[in-house]
């Protein structure tokens, strides 16, 4: 894809794939043959959909940076790096049926389960069209099974179960997943939320985004434990995952959204991951200050989006044209989403309107009310 300078991480910048790229991510799926299966069933539509959703979800947080530094927001919460963890996931899941509670790190997962870019653009402008009617910048939509999370970290694990449970009762195989970041994992709602959803054994996907930092502390400053044998406590398998391939993630979740569906639930994957900016896009220079340069080279490396083209190019024969092709019309839809919900700035906003319900209403769910309050 094209990179962008002013905008992407260095490593990025004039990123070349490893001589090695495709033999290390072939024998990733090869470790776990029902994954390597099902990776190979994947027709050319299905590999070049999570292509187009790894770019949307890239370019999405580009135009947020943009943004940024054009002073139109203060800052902006970027996945960049994560991408693969996000939409990997997402497009393993029915969103007929499931739902998603996808942290800010996660906002690619809004337009895979229906909402549009613009959509994505506007919880950040606050505008009164905004699906949270302006009140807040975290991005959701009842309607289309993503439920806006809040920004206390860990409580999604216990209303993620709480869906899951309005998912049994309305009896149609219906999978709630969210992400928990390593930070998260700290917070007794977390806690409490796991040990419910494997005592109960609810349809639920936790996928433990390990992105190795919460705010500006290294992981192994903030826990002790092992978080790739979490689930342990909780008497749940622990996952592994590569969160920096998007087939591995893919393969993983569908096993697990099987696994859920069949009664056998919840499922904890642990996606192994790095963060390659700030916590958001004030402290950059503060992230850079925290971890070795080599972490971020290393990881740099293996970025989601160059490592998958270049797997499509050399595996599946994919030719470099067409991938341009996808790309410039991705990047047209997320540029004319950005400027589209910029004009949504001239709305007036309604004071009377904090207090109605947003816009975003909910499909019923058996014994649950989902309209926002
Ligand atoms: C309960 C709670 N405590 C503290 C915070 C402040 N806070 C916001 S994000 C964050 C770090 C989150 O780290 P992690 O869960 O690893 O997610 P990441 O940002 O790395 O994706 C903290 C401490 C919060 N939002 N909620
Ligand atoms: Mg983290």
């Amino acid at each position: 894809m094209r990179r962008y300078s002013a905008f992407d991480p260095p490593e990025y910048v004039n990123w070349k794939p490893a001589p090695d790229l495709v033999e290390r991510w072939d024998q990733t799926l090869s470790r776990n043959p029902e994954r390597a299966a099902a990776v190979a069933s994947l027709e050319i539509g299905d590999l070049l959909l999570l292509y187009r959703n790894l770019l949307r979800t890239r370019l999405l947080d580009i135009g947020l940076k943009r943004w940024v530094r054009q002073g139109v927001i203060s800052k902006a919460w970027l996945g960049t790096g994560e991408e693969a963890v996000t939409v990997g996931a997402v497009q393993a899941l029915d969103p007929e049926r499931d739902w998603v509670c996808p942290m800010i790190r996660n906002a690619g997962a809004c337009p895979m389960m229906g909402m549009t870019d613009a959509d994505v653009f506007r919880g950040y402008l606050a505008t009164p069209d905004s699906t949270s009617g302006g009140r807040d910048l975290h991005v959701g939509s009842l309607r289309h099974r993503v439920l806006q999370p809040i920004s206390h970290m860990g409580t999604n694990v216990a209303v993620m179960g709480g869906i899951a449970m309005g998912l049994v009762r309305e009896g149609r195989g219906g999978v709630a997943m969210t992400w928990i970041g390593d930070g998260a994992t700290k917070t007794g709602e977390c806690h409490e939320g796991l040990n419910f959803a494997a005592v109960q054994r609810l349809p639920v996907v936790f996928i433990l985004q390990d992105n190795q930092v919460a705010l500006g502390t290294p992981a192994e400053r903030h826990g002790a434990g092992r978080l790739d044998r979490l689930g342990e406590m909780y008497g749940l398998e622990t996952r592994n995952a590569d969160g920096n391939h998007v087939l591995d993630m893919w393969a993983a979740v569908r096993g697990a959204v099987e696994d859920c569906r069949k009664g056998d639930g919840p499922a904890l994957i642990h996606a192994r991951t790095f963060r390659m900016g700030g916590h958001a896009t004030h402290d950059e220079r503060e992230a850079r200050a925290t971890f070795a340069e080599s972490l971020f080279r290393d990881w740099g490396e293996r970025d989601p989006l160059g490592s998958f083209e270049v797997w499509l190019q050399s595996s599946r024969g994919v030719a470099a044209s067409d991938l341009e092709e996808i790309e410039a019309q991705v990047t047209g839809e997320v540029e004319s989403a950005a400027e589209e919900a910029l004009l949504s700035r001239e709305l007036e906003v309604d004071p009377e309107r904090a207090l109605l319900p947003g816009v975003s209403q909910g499909p019923p769910l058996h014994g649950l009310s989902l309209r926002p309050v």
